[in-house]
């Protein structure tokens, strides 16, 4: 697929390793999450030589994964990633998952055996390419030196694939270590595919009044295209909605509001029950996150008609601008523009109300959030709405513990932005290494930490699967309290500042701090 071509400045003498580093560098891969072992220490000496890369150490490969999907949300372009093995690789899939279900471009460089020594069963063998294939778009493990850097360059053109795709290249360390390495110049970016032509005049005919929804996805809402998106809703009286979970939804004042589908299945099937045409752009049509004993798993109404003009692959800017000609809304001004608003200061002991209007008072214009806050942040979307300008980040894959890792990738992908890590304190368990990565990198980035100390959201569905009385030992299996964690010592241990709140004051004072000051801080909210 790739037309890379060879960099002229061949140097027999450079190994495999260096002119994957060249490579990397030369298509615009300059940052590096990594995890290494033995089988990358090639790799390694050509970062220390060959300057260019931020390498960024991070101590479990979920959290080096996760960065990346974090950072290819905000910058557009990926990072990579150097996981050890089968095993690193392992470690790194969860959210490898998620940046996939994000649609999050990146390059993992996963290190190999020499070819030699595979054959042999070490006990690091494993089968690399069989475990990255479920959650890589394209897997390709390198035959030699000399093809290293080629395969570097069609690895970030993979990866670049509207809207982002994982590319997973895999390194023998021979192929490495050897000489003749050749490193590979830019090559030319993908561009997205068309969106569906023979859909637009239907699916400019269907949006029309209250009973029709512009179902937005993906690249779809950027603040342009939700400027578009609002006049179509302004012209046609169409709904606007996007999905439950969105890679990057930029939102606040003087931005085009959309709400989220609920979480909630019977929530989700009474809001989306009135529409009896839907268009997506960059979205799919609404499913139930689970499937529930006696409710449906289609969560639009029996009969609904659904049209697909665009999916997240397609150029989503065309297909908003043309459905905005055909609905003759190019001059109407948007609809449901947010005006600056600020709930009022609350006080006292912090609930779930009074959480999300301190937060939405303290959201610093041009902010990154990223949100993991499970059941805590049902209340947020309203609360957050007039919020100064900020960029939100959910969680696409559903797999907990991406939250803190994405807020890394985050940071580093725009250090002139404030990133607020909101996340309950189960998700923040599965890669809490993470803290010491924003410590040792100093990251702008405000943690809170939802301490319900349980996973609240599986006693609902308990319920929800039917489950009417559960016993102690069903509820002790979601439980955090036997022993509580300490989230202020595992942040200080870890070299974060750190402090636990428990009224809406303190936690005030405490984002504060967190958002002036420069580097990483941890709040652990008591709930
Ligand atoms: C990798 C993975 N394991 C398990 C789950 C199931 N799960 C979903 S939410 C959740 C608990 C989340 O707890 P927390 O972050 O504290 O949020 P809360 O439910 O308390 O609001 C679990 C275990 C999952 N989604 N992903």
């Amino acid at each position: 697929m790739t037309d890379a071509k060879p960099n002229p400045k061949t140097n027999s003498k450079m190994n495999g390793a260096e002119s994957l580093v060249h490579t990397l560098l030369a298509n615009g891969v300059d940052v590096c999450f990594t995890n290494p072992g033995t089988s990358e220490m090639h790799f390694v000496a050509a970062l220390d030589h060959i300057p260019g890369m931020r390498s960024v150490l991070v101590l479990q490969e979920g959290v080096a994964t996760g960065a990346a999907d974090g950072y290819y949300r905000m910058k557009g372009t990926p990072a990579s990633t150097l996981l050890h093995l089968g095993p690193g690789l392992a470690n790194g899939l969860s959210n490898l998952h998620n940046a996939k279900k994000g649609g999050s471009g990146v390059v993992n460089i996963i290190g190999e055996h020499a070819s030699a020594h595979i054959e042999l069963d070490a006990p690091l063998t494993s089968d690399i390419e069989g475990i990255a294939r479920p959650v890589s778009h394209w897997v390709h493990t390198s035959k030699s030196a000399q093809t290293v850097g080629a395969d570097a360059a069609e690895a970030v053109q993979a990866a670049m694939v509207a809207p982002g795709q994982i590319a997973s290249l895999i390194l023998p360390s021979d192929t490495a270590w050897n000489d003749g390495g050749v490193a590979h110049d830019a090559i030319d970016l993908p561009v997205p595919k068309p969106f569906d032509h023979g859909q637009l005049d239907h699916a400019a005919n269907a949006l029309a009044g209250p009973e029709t929804l512009l179902l937005l996805g993906g690249a779809a809402l950027t603040e342009r295209n939700l400027e578009i998106a609002g006049r179509i809703a302004a012209k046609t009286g169409c709904q606007l909605l996007a999905e439950w979970s969105n890679a990057r939804l930029e939102r606040g004042a003087g931005r085009v509001f959309v709400g989220r589908v609920p979480y909630p299945i019977d929530i989700a099937l009474e809001v989306l029950k009135p529409f009896k045409r839907i268009v997506l752009i960059g979205a799919r049509a609404p499913v139930g996150f689970f499937a529930y004993p006696g409710k449906p798993a289609i969560l639009t109404r029996d009969g609904a008609e659904i049209l697909t003009l665009a999916d997240a692959g397609a150029d989503l800017s065309a297909a908003l601008n043309a459905l905005c000609s055909a609905t003759n809304s190019t001059e109407t001004p948007p609809a449901h523009v947010v005006t600056a608003d600020q709930p009022a200061r609350p006080t006292g002991p912090i609930n779930l109300d009074t959480l999300a209007a301190v937060i939405a008072r303290a959201i610093p214009e041009n902010a990154i959030v990223v949100d993991e806050s499970v059941t805590t942040g049902r209340a947020f979307s309203p609360a957050t709405k007039g919020a100064p300008r900020h960029t939100w980040l959910n969680n696409c894959g559903g797999s907990i513990g991406y939250g803190m890792p994405a807020a890394i990738g985050a940071a580093i992908a725009c250090p002139e932005r404030k990133v607020m890590c909101l996340t309950g304190d189960g998700s923040a368990m599965y890669t809490v290494q993470s803290l010491w990565s924003m410590a040792r990198e100093n990251l702008d980035i405000t943690v809170l930490i939802f301490a319900n100390r349980s996973y609240k959201i599986l006693r609902g569905e308990l319920t929800n699967v039917g489950v009417q009385n559960p016993g102690p030992r069903a509820i002790d299996m979601l439980s955090l309290d036997r022993p509580a964690l300490d989230w202020v010592q595992m942040a200080r241990s870890m070299g974060v500042e750190a402090c636990s709140v428990s009224d809406c004051a303190a936690l005030e004072t405490a984002l504060d701090d967190g958002l002036t000051r420069s580097g990483p801080t941890l709040i652990e909210v008591m709930l």
